[in-house]
């Protein structure tokens, strides 16, 4: 097939730069630290290779050849997707690869924030461990308690299986529309329950976040919502930053009844230094590793490199995103 102009803006594992090299003629560069040759780089790309970058009409302007863009992430949020569908440029992006290592993520911030596995574990590495530990530290149960999930894709139910076959917990779930359990999660019948989100905030001891950024869930779990939340229950986010309104987060922890919250992503990435969210002693912050394991960042640009060599190729795409739906 012909060799197209393929521009890489992040950075990709040997082996799969190898196989784009092999097939296409290959650029390398970062909008941020290269601008200007990844705006030259963009004049003549025929497909796009990136993830975390803000991709808008304005870029697609200046890639007047583009026909693909292949994303190393399951989330779409920072792409155009009416104006990807509008001039016909196929977006692919990375989903299934990821879903147990973001699960097991999650799951993680779970257990650290109820335990307070941070905070006690900066108590030792800063020399304050100098007695047995009293009831002031002590965290709270996982095993048994109640988690409500909101948004119920591949990823929530994977959270939902470690807690209810691992942990024995009832979980409840809120999405857009109730999911067939029989036909895809059966383990999870009988354990997960589709619930007006009213009731799973009075119900759940852990909330857990599992929602893509849309229109619809930016700035969502807002005062009301954790005014609406069990007291003395926590908050988790898996999901996107900007579904939360983080000055109410930190409201509820300051002046609510919100014992404390485990966040893996924020409005603004990475974490401004002066973000009260960065130092509070109930925030158990993390940088956005959902899905940083060497197998599945590996796994991730392995099939996003698959992506666009099908495209480039006029063949289906093993992962494509409809953008016509969004
Ligand atoms: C990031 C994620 O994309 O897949 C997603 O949507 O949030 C993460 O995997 C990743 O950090 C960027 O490669």
């Amino acid at each position: 097939t012909t060799k197209k102009n393929v521009l890489v803006f992040r950075p990709l594992p040997e082996d799969q730069l190898a196989r784009l090299q092999a097939a296409h003629h290959v650029t390398v560069a970062d909008p941020r630290r290269e601008p200007e040759a990844f705006a030259a780089a963009l004049r003549t790309a025929n497909g796009l290779i990136g993830s975390s970058h803000t991709v808008d009409a304005a870029l697609l302007d200046a890639a007047p050849r583009l026909e693909v863009i292949s994303s190393v992430s399951v989330g779409v949020d920072n792409y155009p997707l009416a104006e990807l569908n509008k001039r016909g440029i196929v977006l692919c992006h990375t989903p299934d690869v990821l879903t147990e290592t973001v699960a097991d993520t999650v799951f993680a911030i779970l257990m650290a924030t109820q335990r307070r596995v941070v905070e006690l574990a900066s108590l030792v590495r800063e020399g304050r461990w100098t007695k047995n530990i009293g009831e002031e530290l002590f965290g709270t149960d996982v095993h048994g308690k109640t988690l409500g999930i909101l948004g119920f894709g591949r990823i929530g139910q994977a959270v939902a299986r470690r807690a209810a076959l691992g942990f024995g917990m009832p979980v409840l779930y809120h999405a857009r529309r109730s999911v067939d359990l029989a036909a895809q999660a059966p383990e999870l019948q009988g354990r997960a329950t589709h619930t007006p989100l009213d009731e799973l905030l009075a119900r759940s001891d852990i909330v857990l976040a599992m929602l893509p950024l849309t229109d619809a869930t930016r700035g969502m779990i807002d005062a009301a919502f954790f005014a609406r939340m069990k007291p003395g229950a926590s908050f988790i986010n898996g999901g996107r930053g900007a579904t939360v309104n983080e000055e109410a987060l930190l409201h509820a922890l300051d002046h609510g009844t919100l014992r404390a919250a485990g966040l893996d992503v924020f409005a603004k990435e990475p974490l401004p230094a002066d973000s009260p969210l960065r130092t509070h002693p109930r925030v158990t912050p993390l940088p956005h590793i959902g899905s940083a394991t060497h197998e599945t960042r590996h796994a991730m640009a392995e099939l996003a490199t698959t992506n666009l060599l099908q495209v480039l190729a006029g063949e289906k795409p093993t992962a494509p995103y409809d953008t016509a739906a969004a």
